[in-house]
């Protein structure tokens, strides 16, 4: 197994993952704040900044958007379900490992929603693609969500801890987690996920401040980086964001010096 360092994923240890899965997760709903993005190219030229170390997509968009796009570290989300989906969370199984390698993935994901009446297949699913990208060197990053009916808060502090043991449990070399609602909560799912890395979900867009303070409570606990998407290109100058985020997680800088690039 390489070492995580060594992986595309990794900028001196710690990462910023650019999500744009969500045309399939949340629908074009997501666009509406700053149209241009959903167009794919706008958000992989966004990938294009130093800060990010991959950008994760679904097959459809790998395909088309990839081959013109070779400098950006490709994460490829293996499942996914559209929000038209009323069940019990559940995520089907989009791309194969061996194709995600085909198609040049740096690095490979996938959802597991932990607590669902779904957990069981969807476990076994992670099985199969976790022991794959193990074959082909590919770190696993797993969205560790738990979510389903037995779930009332699924940010509460030791549901994130559970969610971050899971992912070190079942193989991911990085978990990427809710933001647990404080530093301590945050110290606690990082212990508990041991060598798998934790990074922060994004979630809604907040303001500047708001965010950055989040990310660096989390970089302050241990967290290796962010997972993030409308928070970075739902904004109107997306690229100063990102050096504002690049100050934070990388150069640790305090958030009111980050405000002011
Ligand atoms: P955001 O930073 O925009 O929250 O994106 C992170 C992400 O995990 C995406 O990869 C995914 O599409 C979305 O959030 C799922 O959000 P949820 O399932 O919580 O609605």
């Amino acid at each position: 197994m390489r070492p995580f360092d060594d992986t595309p994923l990794s900028r001196d240890g710690k990462s910023l993952i650019l999500a744009y899965d969500h045309g399939l997760e949340h629908g074009p709903v997501d666009f509406e704040p700053v149209p241009e993005t959903r167009d794919p190219e706008v958000v992989w030229d966004i990938a294009t900044h130093d800060a990010v170390t991959s950008l994760a997509v679904q097959k459809g968009v790998a395909e088309a958007y990839a081959p013109s796009y070779e400098d950006v570290p490709l994460l490829l989300k293996l499942n996914g379900t559209s929000n038209l989906w009323m069940g019990e969370p559940d995520s089907a199984v989009n791309c194969t490992v061996d194709y995600a390698a085909e198609l040049g993935a740096d690095a490979v994901g996938f959802t597991l929603y932990g607590g669902s009446n779904n957990e069981i297949e969807m476990a076994e699913e992670f099985r199969d693609a976790q022991e794959a990208a193990r074959h082909y060197d590919l770190p696993m990053v797993m969205w560790s969500y738990p979510r389903g009916q037995g779930l009332k808060n699924d940010t509460a502090p030791d549901t994130i801890a559970y969610a971050a043991r899971q992912a070190l449990e079942l193989g991911a070399d990085v978990a990427k987690v809710k933001y647990p609602g404080s530093r301590e909560a945050m110290e606690q799912a990082v212990a508990m996920a041991g060598p798998t890395k934790v990074v922060m979900s994004g979630g809604s867009k907040t303001s500047d401040r708001d965010f950055l303070s989040t990310v660096k409570g989390a970089i302050d606990a241990g967290a290796t980086g962010l997972a993030v998407g409308r928070n970075v290109w739902q904004r109107e100058n997306p690229h100063q964001f990102l050096d504002a985020l690049e100050a934070v997680i990388y150069e640790e800088a305090p958030v009111d010096d980050a405000l002011e690039l």
